[in-house]
């Protein structure tokens, strides 16, 4: 069968089927290709066309992006680069910004020498951000004009077009996009989520100035990020919570075989590590080569100037890397043209050549700033010897809690009420503040599937105290034995009893902190629970609106005040009786069940670490030594929520 074109009618090449082809399945299977197409993935798409920018920085062509929301959750974001080329290009024959916009991973087509942000979700390529908008439009300033272009849902509605004259070195991108609701199931941004990252991209790209604004209504408000001294500013924001042990932050940054590296670190007199670890802007979680590196150096040249200084004459043993990372707070930052991502998550860096080129310049680099710094060395030194000597207080209590925590019935703590199945994905356990409240979840649970912990005494501040305390602690010793993977060297995430750990107490200010106190556990002793997607927390009702026989709950005020409005009718004068909980123990058991622990109806907030540095501020916040940001915290203890995926 022939058929001819049609002139008069828009005429569809191979080429340009092939385009809406790919974006089609973009379309139809987002979360392929950013994760989600919640909140999370809502975000993504700001993320890509920044990332975007932000390669044009790194090649030396940027160093301003700015960020609008809109009153409608539409989004701008404009850079000063070269301007996405313009020009036809000679295989595909439609112009670069047309290529880049509708041809999926089109990125590499016209350039091939710059650091590309490809790892992770990011790095899809800006086409994917306009197959899923229902309208995008796109500005390039470039070779002393103004071009324009745009889209819907990723199909072409204007060609490339001439807008005006510009001045000739006046360049850059600007890319408006309105996320689609056909595909998207929140299209609300959340200022502070967009802020933190664009925060961090300031301080992982030294140099580019990156703003913000919300011109939402009642929202409006705006912040500009620049970080000259980039990663030492990073290290100096983490520490500001902190008390650093040495005033100044060292620093390196240097490229090494291709390799860019970027170090910052400072001690500070507690006993966690913070170290964050990124490749090519994108925090690498699991970590990878390029933290081994690091980490081998760290502990390879502190050791040496130990021995050099007969700092370990007496003790006679040597430090563990654990030792000499007690109190850092470190970021490294790598930039590398291949990247091999991977890991669960795809944010674990694979390269081998990368461990090396780290290695080799910590060691030099971290050995001769020791030397040059004799009074600083002499601190590190301090700490870690230290932290060796409390090594052996810990590994007896660690001991302990092994010898307890075998899967054995047996050695389950006795206020366990365990579940009788024991597939772990089926299973779920709840910690419950107070013994009243642990007895009505016991006689309300499902107890096929849902076990019970009660807590009762006081859980250990993991923040500020050393591990072996922690491990001392009875609660603390409890939660690891029931949850059953281990702790430290010998976690083992395929041997939780549980994929579901639930955290239920009073909505009241002891019940926030004790909610924090165990997020504070999980997240720094326990961090795979979190990243795995295990811990919850529970959402019980806040109210109880009853009249005669009906009886409803309500999760906050506004719900309250529509039932009442519901339930008294048109006279507002029915007898509407309004009960506040205030304790989980003023439900009797079928109450919390129904509201609070029945899979069909309760809601469970899940806990994320992917924004990892804004958990940490949080934790810091909450659980460091300045009272009163923690008191305002915990006043306004909503915020968690901007932290957590429902
Ligand atoms: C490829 C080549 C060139 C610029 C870009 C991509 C580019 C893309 C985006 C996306 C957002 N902002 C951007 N800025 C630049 C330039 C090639 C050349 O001029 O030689």
């Amino acid at each position: 069968m022939t058929k001819t074109a049609d002139q008069s009618e828009p005429r569809y090449d191979a080429g340009q089927i092939q385009v809406l082809k790919g974006l089609e399945a973009v379309r139809k299977r987002p979360g392929m290709y950013i994760g989600s197409t919640s909140e999370r993935g809502l975000h993504h798409l700001v993320y890509e066309v920044v990332d975007n920018s932000i390669d044009e920085a790194l090649a030396g062509h940027a160093d301003r992006v700015s960020v609008i929301i809109h009153e409608d959750n539409s989004v701008t974001v404009e850079d000063n680069g070269r301007g996405i080329p313009v020009d036809v290009h000679p295989i595909e024959k439609i112009p670069g910004v047309e290529l880049a916009m509708t041809v999926l991973h089109a990125g590499g087509k016209f350039d091939k020498e710059s650091y590309k942000v490809s790892g992770g979700l990011h790095g899809v390529g800006v086409s994917v951000v306009n197959a899923l908008s229902e309208r995008l439009k796109v500005w390039v300033k470039r070779d002393g004009r103004e071009h324009y272009m745009d889209f819907m849902r990723g199909a072409t509605t204007t060609k490339l077009k001439q807008l005006r004259d510009v001045g000739k070195n006046e360049t850059g991108t600007k890319v408006y996009f309105k996320p689609d609701y056909e595909i998207f199931t929140d299209l609300i941004y959340r200022y502070d989520t967009l802020a933190s990252r664009l925060r961090e991209l300031s301080f992982l790209n030294k140099g580019v100035t990156i703003s913000i604004r919300d011109e939402r209504v009642g929202e409006e408000k705006e912040d500009t990020f620049l970080a000259k001294g980039g990663l030492k500013e990073f290290v100096a924001h983490l520490n500001a919570t902190r008390k650093p042990l040495h005033p100044e932050v060292l620093y390196l940054d240097t490229t090494k075989d291709d390799v860019g590296i970027e170090i910052a670190l400072q001690y500070n007199d507690g006993y966690n590590d913070t170290t964050f670890s990124f490749v090519n802007n994108i925090n690498t979680h699991e970590g990878g080569t390029h933290l081994t590196g690091f980490k081998s150096a760290l502990t390879r040249v502190i050791n040496a100037h130990a021995q050099k200084g007969n700092f370990l004459k007496k003790a006679d043993f040597t430090l563990s890397g654990d030792d000499v990372r007690e109190g850092l707070t470190c970021v490294l930052s790598v930039k590398v043209r291949e990247p091999q991502f991977e890991g669960q998550t795809k944010t674990k860096l694979g390269n081998s050549e990368v461990e090396s080129a780290v290695k080799t310049c910590v060691n030099e680099w971290l050995a001769a700033y020791l030397d040059e710094h004799p009074r600083v060395a002499n601190i590190i030194l301090e700490k870690a010897v230290s932290a060796a000597r409390a090594r052996e207080a810990a590994r007896k209590a660690r001991d302990l809690t092994r010898r307890k925590s075998a899967l054995d019935i047996g050695n389950l703590p006795g206020k366990l009420a365990d579940c009788s199945l024991t597939d772990p994905a089926l299973c779920e356990i709840y910690l419950v503040e107070g013994d009243s409240a642990g007895g009505s979840a016991k006689q309300g649970r499902k107890r096929e599937f849902q076990a019970i912990l009660p807590l009762r005494g006081k859980i250990i501040n993991v923040e500020k105290a050393r591990i072996d305390k922690v491990f001392a602690n009875e609660e603390i010793r409890t939660i690891i034995t029931a949850v059953g993977t281990g702790i430290k060297d010998d976690f083992d995430i395929t041997k939780a009893r549980y994929h579901k750990i639930i955290i239920m107490t009073d909505a009241d200010v002891d019940g926030a902190h004790i909610r924090t106190l165990l997020l504070t556990f999980f997240y720094r002793q326990m961090p795979e629970l979190i990243e795995a997607g295990y811990i919850y927390i529970a959402q019980p009702p806040l109210f109880r609106v009853a009249r005669g026989k009906e009886e409803y709950y309500a999760f906050d005020m506004k719900e309250r005040d529509e039932i009442m409005k519901r339930l008294s009718g048109p006279e507002g004068k029915a007898n509407v009786n309004v009960q506040r909980y205030k304790g989980l123990g003023e439900m009797n058991a079928d109450q919390l069940f129904d509201t609070t622990m029945d899979p069909e109806r309760r809601t469970l907030m899940k806990v994320g670490v992917e924004e990892a540095v804004l958990a940490d501020e949080i934790f810091r916040t909450l659980m460091g030594d300045e009272v009163e940001p923690r008191r305002q915290f915990i006043e306004a203890n909503a915020k968690f929520a901007s932290n957590l995926d429902i």
